[in-house]
């Protein structure tokens, strides 16, 4: 295996967590590099499962793992999500897991930050995961953030502070909230450093020393491409770049380290939060596939909007990814249909649009045109080779590789690590 960049090819939870738990025992280090604990990864390794949404999903099977430059770090999450999966018998020491010294810092106030917005927006809000997620990247781009290597000299943290202190304090009074207790925010930084300190370390060159020694390097990405700051349903996205380009700026490896772009594709379409959504379905239809396809976040438990599968935004994700292959996921949530539609193409005001448009309005407006094929009858639900595969579900999966312009590379068939057909 060369190099392998996952990342997801529609609004996230394509069931990138397998797939790259999958690849991961295959790898000698698995790197997240953009996002936060916004992401959510179920990974199902026999009876065993794990919810994964910081650490990278290498930790479960003892790879080195590493948390590039380019995530938000909440050090109390992690320290939670660290010792829930020791409880589960997970090995995790500064020998398999390494975080970015210069890695941002989320703080309570960015998280009290993110939900005072979000409540002040009614009907306009985001539908964030309300991690303070977004005012965390605020700060890394305004250069008020604190880092990972700044918990090693709180000593000369305060003028820092200060400079935080100023520029939140006044956001806060314009939601009535008061000022933040800056000595009691030290204090909390103060305690949870040596926790954080013992994995912090320059990871780019450790993962350059891996790379030169011949290591094959996973890159995780979290959430999806049409979540992206610049590519996605701009503004109901996140605050990071999810696009592939990332794993290179958010590791400290360069563009050429970051190999074979594997697109990970749900066979229908979901999104969780508010934003435009060309292909949902209100109805009877996406219920089932909500319940089928276990559409419930894995962070806040809430439940996905679900529709169609959209080849227009898929391959406009895939272009901008520069995605070498794809991975089809729950394609056995489809399994019964009598009937499937994919979207080839959008109608907007009188107009035939192959693209998504940027325009808020626009993406909000397109109306879908869908193709319908026949369903399949039999069960696509653990196969493992095309042979266990109905021919109509095989017609289908070829004509979603035709419309998105992007070989099929994988099948998942199931959230079981063997339940995998490869096709390349
Ligand atoms: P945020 O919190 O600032 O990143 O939210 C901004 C938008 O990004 C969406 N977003 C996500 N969409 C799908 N899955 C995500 N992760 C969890 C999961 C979600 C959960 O994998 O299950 O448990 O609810 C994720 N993270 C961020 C979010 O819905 C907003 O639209
Ligand atoms: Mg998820």
């Amino acid at each position: 295996m060369a190099n392998v960049t996952v990342i997801g090819a529609q609004w996230g939870d394509e069931g990138k967590g397998k797939i790259v738990d999958w690849l991961a025992s295959r790898a000698d280090a698995v790197v997240r590099f953009q996002g936060g604990h916004n992401a959510g990864h179920t990974l199902v390794v026999g009876e065993q499962v794990y919810k994964l949404s910081l650490l990278p999903s290498g930790i479960v099977t003892g790879t080195l793992s590493i948390i590039g430059n380019g995530v938000v770090l909440d050090p109390w999450h992690l320290k939670s999500e660290v010792e829930k999966l020791r409880g589960q018998g997970v090995e995790i020491n500064a020998d398999n897991f390494a975080i970015a010294d210069n890695c941002p810092l989320i703080l309570p106030v960015h998280r009290e930050l993110d939900g005072l917005r979000e409540a002040a927006a009614g009907a306009g809000k985001i539908g964030t995961t309300g991690r303070g997620i977004g005012p965390a990247y605020e700060d890394k781009v305004g250069r008020r953030a604190i880092r990972v290597c700044d918990l090693a000299h709180l000593d000369a943290l305060e003028p820092q502070l200060d400079r935080l202190c100023a520029h939140h304090d006044a956001l806060r009074a314009g939601f009535g909230q008061p000022k933040i207790d800056r000595d009691s925010l030290l204090k909390e930084l103060a305690k949870i450093a040596p926790f954080v300190l013992q994995f912090a370390q320059p990871t780019w060159r450790r993962l350059n020393k891996v790379k030169k020694a011949g290591a094959r390097i996973l890159f995780e990405g979290a959430q999806g491409v049409l979540l992206d700051v610049d590519h996605g349903t701009y503004p109901f996205v996140t605050s990071s770049n999810t696009v592939s380009g990332t794993a290179a700026s958010g590791s400290g490896l360069g563009p050429s380290a970051t190999g074979f772009v594997l697109g990970i594709v749900k066979a229908y379409t979901t999104r969780v939060g508010s934003g435009p959504f060309p292909t949902e379905l209100d109805d009877d239809t996406g219920q089932r596939l909500g319940e089928r396809g276990h559409e419930f976040g894995t962070v806040t438990g809430r439940k996905r909007r679900c529709g169609w599968f959209d080849a227009v935004l898929t391959r406009q994700s895939c272009a901008i990814s520069g995605v070498t292959g794809i991975a089809l996921t729950k394609l056995d949530v489809l399994d019964g249909f009598e009937k499937v539609k994919i979207c080839t193409g959008y109608r907007l005001n009188g107009k035939i649009l192959d693209y998504f448009p940027s325009h808020a309005a626009d993406q909000a407006n397109v109306e879908p045109i869908y193709e319908e094929m026949d369903g399949w009858s039999g069960t696509t639900a653990g196969a493992r080779s095309w042979a266990d595969l109905p021919a109509q579900a095989i017609k289908y999966i070829q004509r979603v590789q035709e419309l998105i312009e992007t070989p099929v590379a994988l099948v998942s068939t199931s959230p079981e690590r063997e339940d995998t057909i490869l096709v390349r």
